[in-house]
């Protein structure tokens, strides 16, 4: 096992990861920025040095300074998180060759399904289903249209190195095609460094279904179900759960076998999430292999009664898989709401600022990942995530009304928060039927579905938070706590590191 883990990230994911060492008995090692001299991971790990300043460029991104830290403190291991360093290549590289071991995928895994083309030739041949659409990117104007006119309109033009919904165009009709590819092109060069376009057919109103995988380092593969991950807004997931309520005992044996198929095909280790789209008739196409540990783990880690971050670290060291797949069945139902600060009364503009006033919630079947508390700071230099509410019941109609009493006993002041929006959408009919797609929170639910007696709750809640906010503000001395070394459960030090 290793002897020092250095967490290469921030918030939520960072504290999460911190957990799991203390309760394996491995030192954790944080990094922070100027934004974070007060946040929860900083203080809550062994260790915490200062990486540079707020700007994640200069710190969270500086992948020397990362590197040559965990050198001199003798970090045996990096935990990179989700986001920053978990699915670049390069880094890893670098990790392999200062003998650092990274707790995740091989470079080769990463670099593979970073090509989303080079992924759909691979899982062609293993026979996992992909959209109809081209395997290598495309030449010239008349091969795409050809293409186009074969698959049939609509399609969608994607980058071969893009993903998570950067770089796609949907195209109507052929006279479109010019102009779109021109532009889907110039954008994909600009965002990827890598102008390499493809087609694939548009496939309408789908669920988006993942399967999250692992893999150890002597060949062994499992499953952990799947996850519902279709209630999100410009590809910002809002609310995950586990099972999706869509897919049936045989869809579930299909699909999952299709996900272990893919982490074969590119000889994966360690934990990585297989998404597909999923249409109404439950055929499901591979879109995108995630090769890090994914917000949305917790609904997973309730249904099935594992720690993922622990066996991460367990496989990372070399260790075989804990368990077998025949070890593992559904328990129950989750889900998570992640709680943003940001303003759904505004477009979502995020709120930022110190947490004025904290309050989570607990009690049974409720658990809280949160990165923040009582006085840290929420900034524009990073995601404007502050913790995530996941709740577990035996049923999901239980957990939906668990879901609800927990977003209702939530207080935080001082920042605009989804939470009411969020319980708008849980309490809708819909979402709890499970009649919902990808389209759910479209702009025609946000305009019209959304009664205005709901959007005005949303506003006077969201007001009465921020005046309690500016209150509390005016009297209280936690503004300093920003610049004030609390105490902490650890020996929290403020080291600087050149
Ligand atoms: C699609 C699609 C429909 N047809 N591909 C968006 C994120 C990126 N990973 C792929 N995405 C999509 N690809 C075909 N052929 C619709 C989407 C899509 C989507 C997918 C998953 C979750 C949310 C989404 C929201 C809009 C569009």
């Amino acid at each position: 096992m290793f002897n020092k883990i250095l967490i290469a990230n921030r918030g939520e994911i960072a504290v999460r990861i911190i957990r799991a060492c203390r309760e394996l008995g491995i030192k954790s090692a944080a990094i922070y920025s100027d934004a974070d001299k007060t946040s929860l991971h900083t203080r809550l790990a062994d260790e915490s040095y200062y990486i540079g300043n707020s700007p994640a460029h200069d710190s969270y991104l500086n992948k020397e300074k990362i590197i040559k830290l965990a050198a001199k403190i003798g970090s045996d291991a990096i935990h990179p998180g989700y986001g920053f360093f978990s699915e670049n290549a390069d880094f890893i590289k670098s990790l392999e060759k200062n003998k650092i071991t990274f707790i995740g995928p091989s470079s080769k895994s990463v670099s593979l399904m970073g090509s989303k083309t080079e992924a759909r030739r691979l899982m062609a041949k293993h026979n996992v289903p992909i959209v109809p659409g081209t395997t290598e990117s495309i030449k010239s104007i008349q091969d795409g249209l050809k293409i186009c006119t074969e698959i049939g309109f609509p399609i969608l033009l994607k980058a071969a190195a893009g993903g998570g919904g950067k770089g796609m165009r949907k195209i109507f009709s052929s006279d479109e095609f010019e102009p779109a590819f021109e532009a889907t092109k110039r954008e994909a060069l600009k965002s990827f460094a890598n102008d390499e376009i493809y087609i694939e057919k548009y496939v309408e109103n789908p669920r988006h279904i993942e399967v999250q995988v692992f893999g150890d380092k002597h060949g062994n593969y499992v499953h952990l179900f799947e996850r519902e991950c279709s209630i999100q807004r410009r590809h910002q997931k809002i609310i995950e759960e586990a099972p999706s309520t869509f897919v049936d005992d045989l869809t579930r044996e299909k699909i999952t076998a299709a996900a272990v198929a893919s982490a074969k095909a590119c000889g994966y280790f360690n934990a990585g999430t297989v998404e597909f789209l999923m249409d109404s008739e439950k055929n499901f196409y591979f879109l995108e292999m995630n090769t890090r540990l994914q917000v949305e783990h917790p609904v997973t880690e309730f249904i099935t009664g594992l720690d993922l971050v622990k066996e991460q670290i367990s496989v990372a060291a070399g260790n075989k898989l804990s368990f077998k797949q025949n070890d593992l069945k559904i328990n129950g139902h989750a889900i998570e709401c992640r709680i943003y600060a940001e303003d759904p009364s505004n477009n979502f503009l995020p709120s930022t600022g110190p947490i004025l006033h904290y309050a989570a919630p607990s009690g049974p079947g409720v658990r809280v990942d949160s990165g923040f508390d009582n006085g840290s700071q929420i900034t524009v230099h990073y995601d404007p995530l502050i913790s995530k509410l996941v709740c577990w019941s035996d049923t999901r109609g239980s957990a939906i009304d668990r879901m609800l009493r927990a977003l209702s006993e939530y207080v935080i002041g001082g920042l605009i928060t989804n939470i009411s929006f969020l319980k708008i959408i849980i309490a809708h009919p819909a979402f709890r039927k499970g009649e919902f797609d990808i389209n759910f929170l479209n702009d025609e639910f946000m305009n019209n579905l959304m009664n205005p007696a709901e959007t005005n709750n949303i506003r006077e809640i969201e007001k009465v938070s921020a005046i309690f906010a500016a209150i509390l503000k005016s009297k209280s001395s936690l503004n300093n706590l920003k610049t004030e070394k609390t105490s902490s459960i650890n020996q929290w030090q403020e080291q600087m590191y050149e």
